[in-house]
């Protein structure tokens, strides 16, 4: 992905930032130009199909009495379901997604692993191997899921479990109250980033009409372990990714000479499109560092669905799609195919900082994937952009991003925004000047979150014997209230920090478990200060992942209505890892209760195991990350 040298000095902070910093340009009218006019509703009849069956003219509907505009918060309005019944074992591999020779860890021997794929309401019982052969426990949890109930089955090791150890077996089993996009991946260290992740769909009503469906995995790809990798991040910057993949292919421009370069296994994901149809594409980035841009050659699509959240449609012909996040869009099959009959999917990483133009049209090849016409065609289509029409690097603009379910959300008095800010702590001694400092940790709230396995939050809060107080470094922010709005100011604006330095402005995608928030405002290069932002309370975006932007603020919301211990944190993994980081414990009397009192003898069961395992596990002596 060839970023070039600039970028990466930019993110070890040996180059000034200024530089690229005026070049911050007016994000809002370049976004507004890519915004094509909003759909009048004119190929959909949604309002007037609330009580038919789901098929391609009728989107909108579900059952004949469940739609669109069904609670799917609600546990007793969603489908009654049926129990769908997954098994993956976790091993050790060597593939070649790009045609270049890794070893990763892979979900029943492939990459990405197979989709968990069901219907709203239904039951998913997922039974995991741990087979891998380097030590390394797993945990596997559902990104996005609201886990309404259960979380204990969230799937977060040094939270809600022990990692399930080498030679051993965990089943999660959790019901599917929300429909739409998604995916699963490990919940241990960075283990997600070598490999073990795979598609989650879940079909329900959809706010835009569509024949046929299919899925597409974005992601960046690396070469090396990202355990090894770690080293990169803690003393300097996140590593740069050598490649990406759609569906988990992609060509790398490897040197034959190299005996780990094997172009034969390389290729181009491949999708066929019928003239006339139209098609609902289910965009799911698992990236592990950048954020993405995404177009299609010749032609526009409708979004109809934000993270697991049906939204009112919106036109444009290019998205972008942070770490974690998840659109539905639909795009029609109807480019001029008179000169050609294949089209390129492009993805492109965005520069960072935020709100800059992406790299140069020649700089990284955008070219991805193929969209065919003529399913017999094995051509290369003839390239017609390199460049996303000025899209900005930014997150898609909050104002179109507008639920059809709606909720609006009571204004907070001021005082109670709690300042969740990011900064950055020398390491391994945090009293050394941030100058003199060999290393860095992430910090959420003036503290590097960190776990130990070995003694998960459960543990803690008297899973295993007494309720104990938790260590500093497991950061829990105590929601006790029932039925409340709570609300948080990520704020990335220079706040001071124990080493008196303020890490360089980039986005952070903020991913939340056990709910989606409302994003009540978001700003990039501003300082937040009380009263100087207008909240948006009047059906807000809802999500589970939204973009903190480089220097600037994120706003957000949600109703105490999940008892659970719920992760927040930052999804460039590497930044989570290393401890960007922190969780809620929302109604600590309600949690350990959700635990039948076999859940919570297998749960012990694990953690004795787990504790044993590690004893001898080398990795004990390296440096562990975060945990999470
Ligand atoms: C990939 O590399 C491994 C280790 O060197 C080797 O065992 C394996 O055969 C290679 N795979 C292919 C397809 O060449
Ligand atoms: C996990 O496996 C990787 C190699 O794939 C190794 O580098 C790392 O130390 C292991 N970590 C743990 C905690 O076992
Ligand atoms: C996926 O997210 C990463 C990180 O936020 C981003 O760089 C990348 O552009 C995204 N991919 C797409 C296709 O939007
Ligand atoms: C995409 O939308 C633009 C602006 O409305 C329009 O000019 C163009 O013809 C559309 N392209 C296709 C393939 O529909
Ligand atoms: C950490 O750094 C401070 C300030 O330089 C020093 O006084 C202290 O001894 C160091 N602690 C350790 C454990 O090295
Ligand atoms: C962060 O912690 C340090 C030392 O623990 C303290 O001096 C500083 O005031 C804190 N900053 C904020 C903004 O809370
Ligand atoms: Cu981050």
């Amino acid at each position: 992905m060839r970023i070039h040298n600039a970028l990466w000095g930019l993110l070890a902070g040996a180059v000034s930032i200024n530089a690229l910093l005026h070049a911050d340009n007016e994000p809002s009218a370049a976004v507004a130009g890519n915004l094509l006019a909003r759909t009048n509703h004119d190929d959909t009849d949604y309002e007037h199909s609330r009580s038919c069956h789901n098929s391609p003219k009728h989107r909108a509907c579900w059952d004949g009495h469940r739609n669109l505009w069904t609670d799917y918060e609600d546990m007793s309005k969603v489908p009654r379901g049926k129990v769908r019944k997954f098994e993956f074992t976790i091993t050790n591999g060597y593939i070649a997604p790009d045609g270049y020779n890794v070893s990763k860890m892979l979900v029943n021997g492939q990459y990405p692993g197979p989709p968990i794929e069901g219907d709203w309401g239904d039951t998913f019982e997922i039974i995991v191997h741990n087979k891998l052969n380097n030590g390394n426990g797993t945990a596997l949890h559902f990104h996005g899921v609201q886990q309404l109930g259960t979380n204990h089955m969230d799937g977060a090791s040094g939270i809600t479990q022990c990692p399930i150890p080498p030679g051993e077996s965990m089943k999660y089993r959790w019901r599917a109250n929300q429909y739409g996009s998604s995916w699963y991946h490990s919940h241990f260290s960075l283990q997600y980033t070598d490999g073990v992740l795979g598609p989650i769909i879940i079909h329900g009503p959809t706010s835009v009409n569509y024949d046929e469906e299919y899925t597409l995995l974005l992601s960046d790809w690396f070469h090396e372990s990202a355990f090894t990798m770690f080293y990169a991040e803690v003393f300097g910057a996140p590593p740069i990714p050598e490649s990406k993949l759609l569906n988990g292919k992609w060509k790398f421009p490897c040197s034959t000479t190299d005996p780990r370069c094997l172009p034969s296994k390389g290729g181009f994901s491949g999708i066929k499109f019928k003239k006339g149809k139209k098609y609902k594409l289910r965009l799911i980035n698992t990236s592990t560092t950048f954020l993405q841009t995404f177009w299609i050659d010749g032609h526009n699509f409708t979004v109809a669905a934000a993270d697991f959240v049906p939204i009112e449609p919106y036109k444009t012909n290019v998205i972008n799609i942070a770490i974690g996040q998840r659109y539905d869009i639909i795009v029609e099959a109807n480019a001029d195919t008179s000169k050609q009959t294949d089209f390129w999917i492009n993805m492109k990483n965005c520069l960072i900082p935020p709100g800059t133009p992406p790299v140069e049209c020649s700089a990284e090849d955008g070219r991805t994937g193929i969209v065919r016409y003529d399913s017999s065609s094995k051509m290369d289509p003839p390239t017609i952009s390199n460049c996303a029409n000025n899209k900005v690097c930014q997150e898609e603009p909050l104002a179109s991003i507008r639920p059809i379910l709606k909720k609006n959300v009571p204004a907070p008095p001021a005082s109670v925004l709690q300042d969740l800010f990011p900064s950055w702590d020398s390491w391994p001694n945090n009293s050394v000047p941030f100058e003199q400092s060999l290393g860095h940790k992430w910090n959420m709230a003036n503290e590097t979150f960190f776990v130990d396995w070995a003694k998960p939050t459960y543990t803690y809060l008297g899973l295993e014997g007494q309720r104990k107080p938790f260590p500093e470094s497991y950061q829990p922010i105590y929601l006790n209230e029932k039925d409340k709005w709570v609300y948080f100011v990520i704020n990335a604006n220079f706040t001071p920090t124990r080493s008196g330095k303020a890490p360089i402005p980039i986005d952070h995608p903020i991913h939340m478990h056990g709910h989606d928030f409302a994003v009540l405002a978001q700003a990039t290069h501003q300082q937040y200060t009380e009263g100087s932002v207008k909240l948006s309370l009047e059906n807000p975006a809802r999500r589970d992942t939204a973009v903190l932007p480089g220097g600037g603020f994120l706003i957000i919301a949600f109703e105490t209505k999940n008892p659970g211990a719920w992760l927040m944190h930052c999804h460039l993994a590497f930044h989570s890892s290393s401890g960007f980081s922190l969780q809620f414990i929302e109604r600590e009397s309600e949690i350990l209760q959700q635990l039948s009192g076999h859940q919570a003898k297998t749960y012990h069961k694990q953690c004795e195991d787990w504790r044993k395992a590690w004893e001898t596990n080398p990795a004990r002596e390296g440096l562990r990350d975060s945990g999470a």
